[in-house]
């Protein structure tokens, strides 16, 4: 058997009722990865995520007696920490400062590159995905490496770019002033806060794996904050 590809199908498994799904693995160069516990560099990440909606009944059944702050970040944890446990891994998670360079894990993880706004964008699920955290290992894991893709390339019209009633997508940044300033001016149930953010919603791909709309609003919500 092999062992490290053990590990992650263990993964897998363990966290499948979670929805939190195993998104790649990166291997390291000599000291180029995040500490282990013991100050030693991790050689692999295994890149834990959410595909369209599918954290969101688990997470939603966990939040019913949840009433703290930051509910997405705490039940990442919660679920994830006692698989690092019982891996013998060092867990990273998304929020937690030092920011670790999810989006470049991501990219070399699963060849995706940036779409117009920022976030990454894979050639099926789209817009709709997110990082949940990541297990630090002291060794590789096999794995091919990710061959680059990008959908954007063949998108001629980008309605992304046009769909942002804050005109907060420039053509290399993101203004979050000017974003939150306008879901500011929003009441809940009204464009963006209602729906979703518009220039997310108006990328044609990946359009099955749309968030559940209480998920939309909660990360609408989060982000006004
Ligand atoms: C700070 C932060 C924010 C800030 C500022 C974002 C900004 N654009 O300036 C705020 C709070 C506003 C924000 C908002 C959102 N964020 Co945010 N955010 C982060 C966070 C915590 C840190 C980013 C960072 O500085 N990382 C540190 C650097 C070292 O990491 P990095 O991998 O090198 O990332 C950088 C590069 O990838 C670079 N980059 C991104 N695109 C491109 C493209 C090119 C060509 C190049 C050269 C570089 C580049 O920008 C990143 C930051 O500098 C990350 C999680 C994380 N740890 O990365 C999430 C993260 C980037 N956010 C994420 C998301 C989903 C969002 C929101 C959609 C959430 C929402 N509630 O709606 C919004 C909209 C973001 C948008 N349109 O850009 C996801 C992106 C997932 C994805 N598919 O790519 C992440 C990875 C969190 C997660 N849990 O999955 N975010």
């Amino acid at each position: 058997m092999n062992v490290p590809l053990a590990i992650a199908e263990q993964v897998a498994q363990a966290l499948e009722p979670t929805g939190i799904r195993v998104r790649g693995i990166v291997n390291f160069g000599q000291g180029e990865g995040p500490r282990l516990e013991d100050g030693s560099p991790a050689q692999s990440v295994v890149l834990l995520g959410n595909i369209g909606g599918s954290i969101w009944p688990a997470f939603s059944a966990w939040r019913r007696s949840y009433q703290g702050r930051d509910p997405l970040d705490t039940w990442s944890k919660a679920m994830i920490l006692p698989v690092a446990r019982r891996m013998h891994a060092a867990a990273y998670f998304p929020s937690d400062m030092p920011w670790h360079p999810f989006q470049q894990w991501a990219m070399r993880a699963e060849g995706l590159k940036a779409s117009p706004l920022g976030m990454l964008i894979h050639p099926a699920h789209g817009l709709w995905q997110g990082y949940r955290g990541a297990l630090g290992l002291p060794f590789e894991l096999p794995g091919p490496p990710a061959a680059p893709t990008h959908p954007c390339d063949g998108c001629l019209d980008k309605p992304c770019l046009s769909a942002c009633p804050a005109n907060a997508l420039g053509a290399d940044r993101f203004d979050v002033a000017a974003c939150r300033s306008f879901l500011d001016t929003q009441s809940v149930d009204h464009a963006c806060m209602g729906s979703g953010c518009l220039a997310r919603n108006a990328c044609p791909l990946g359009a099955s794996f749309r968030y559940p709309q209480a998920q939309l609003c909660f990360h609408m919500a989060s982000l006004k904050t």
